[in-house]
């Protein structure tokens, strides 16, 4: 195992990686911006280095000052958490070319990965079933206007540089599929410098749902099961749960998606933490929609109902230590459900809300978890993500962990800043929600 890591991350993750490194011994290097100076995730870690000024770019974005960080304080091994530098594949070559360890996968799959054009391809091509669509990139309206005839419309224009819906858009008929290949050209064009797009038959009200997989340096991969992340809005997770409500409603449904996901993640010789994303039909068919290369923001419900650390999982497969963890060995303990807590105002379109924390005190009990980056005095600037903190709420059943996060969020005391968990008490008692009937469209229809 390392002796130490630099975590280049800020916010809960940091904080929620560096309690990992405590209970398993690991001394932990926290790095932060001149506006993180007084931020938990700066007290928790063993050492703290200024990286430079709020602005992401020049502080968490900037890989020469972590990098500096790192070779100051002599660590083994970088964790990047989520966002950011995840993703990343040049910076785990520099990371690397320094002679350290990225935590997380290879750079190359993880370039596979985030051309979605290519990964759905690849995905085929394992056997993993996708949406119907084109053969890869589409290289004018002409072949479109073919392919979309032939799926049926609505057709969906996706960018392959995106994901998280960016540079993607709906075409009901022939005549508006111009206009949608034009804004995702446009999109991807500005947000990622690369127009390439491709087409997919659209698939109306889906869930999403997304297994957690792990796999060691020697091809030994296991599944950490599915969690339901439809209760969204803007792309932006809300809510997020373990199991997911329809396993239950489709019978086999879990058992063939955990083995699509391994499939995909054998053909790839995928390592690491990672999800596969799918979205399910609202008659229970499934479809991969892309693979991410990280921790994700949610993966504290599928420890709650497995038991298991995901982060030291990642820390011992990043040290070369071979999966001490068969598949059997893994169950679902009952069921877990997480509330991201985001400074936004409901009044204002769900607008991030950034604002000066008079008073923070989380709720305990028994099945709560909370992962925070704030305290009180905490200054929530409109610098980073507005996510400040999660509840998790774990019960024997579903609607124990419903009860025992409705009673969490009352109890939760967060002073004079404007957040989104009166919409959290509201969605908990709403009977689409309570019946598990949601899709990625509901949240929006309900509150917006
Ligand atoms: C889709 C889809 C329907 N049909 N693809 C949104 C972002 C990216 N992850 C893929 N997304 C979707 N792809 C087809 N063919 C609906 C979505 C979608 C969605 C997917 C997952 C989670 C939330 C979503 C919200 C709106 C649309």
């Amino acid at each position: 195992m390392f002796d130490s890591i630099l975590i280049a991350n800020r916010g809960e993750i940091a904080a929620r990686i560096i309690r990992t490194c405590k209970s398993i011994g690991v001394r932990t290097v926290a790095v932060y911006s001149e506006a993180d100076a007084s931020a938990p995730h700066v007290a928790a870690a063993d050492e703290a280095v200024e990286i430079g000024p709020a602005h992401v770019t020049k502080s968490y974005l900037n890989q020469e000052a972590v990098l500096q960080a790192a070779a100051d304080h002599d660590v083994d091994a970088i964790h990047p958490g989520y966002g950011l530098m995840s993703e990343n594949p040049e910076f785990v070559r520099a990371v690397e070319d320094a002679g350290l360890v990225f935590i997380g996968p290879r750079p190359e799959v993880m370039e596979l990965m985030g051309d979605k054009a290519r990964a759905r391809a690849f995905a085929e091509e394992a056997g993993v079933p996708v949406v119907p669509g084109s053969d890869g990139p589409v290289e004018n309206a002409d072949e479109a206007k073919k392919i979309a005839e032939s799926l049926g419309y609505p057709v969906l224009v996706k960018a392959s540089a995106g994901g998280g819906g960016i540079g993607m858009n709906l075409a009901a008929n022939e005549k508006k599929l111009e206009k949608a290949i034009k804004t995702s050209i446009r999109r991807a064009e500005s947000a990622f410098g690369d127009p390439t797009f491709y087409i997919e038959k659209y698939v109306e009200n889906p869930r999403h749902v997304e297994i957690q997989v792990l796999a060691d340096n020697d091809g030994h991969a296991v599944h950490f099961f599915e969690r339901e992340c439809s209760v969204q809005r803007r792309h932006q997770k809300v809510i997020e749960e373990a199991p997911s409500p329809a396993s239950t409603r489709f019978d086999g449904l879990r058992d063939r998606m955990t083995k699509a996901a391994l499939a995909l993640v054998e053909a790839s010789e995928y390592t690491n933490a990672g999800t596969v994303e799918f979205i399910v039909s609202p008659d229970g068919e499934f479809y991969f929609i892309e693979m991410n290369t990280r921790l994700q923001v949610e993966h504290p419900v599928t420890e709650m109902i497995t038991g298991e650390d995901l982060v030291a999982w990642q820390l011992r497969i990043a040290a070369g230590e071979s999966l001490s963890l068969a598949q059997e060995d893994l169950s679902i303990d009952g069921s877990a459900i997480e509330c991201r807590i985001y400074a936004e105002n409901p009044d204002k379109r769900f607008m991030p809300a950034p604002g000066n924390i008079t008073e923070w005190i989380e709720p305990t009990g028994d099945g709560i978890r909370v992962d925070s980056g704030v305290t009180a005095n905490t200054k929530v600037t409109p610098y980073y993500d507005p996510l400040i903190a999660k509840v998790i709420a774990h019960g024997e059943s579903r609607m124990q962990a419903i009860e025992r996060m409705k009673k969490a969020l009352n109890e939760m005391t967060i002073g004079e800043l404007t957040t989104n968990v009166p919409m959290h008490l509201a969605v908990l008692s709403k009977e689409q929600f309570v019946d598990g009937h949601v899709h990625t469209g509901w949240l929006e229809t309900e509150y917006s």
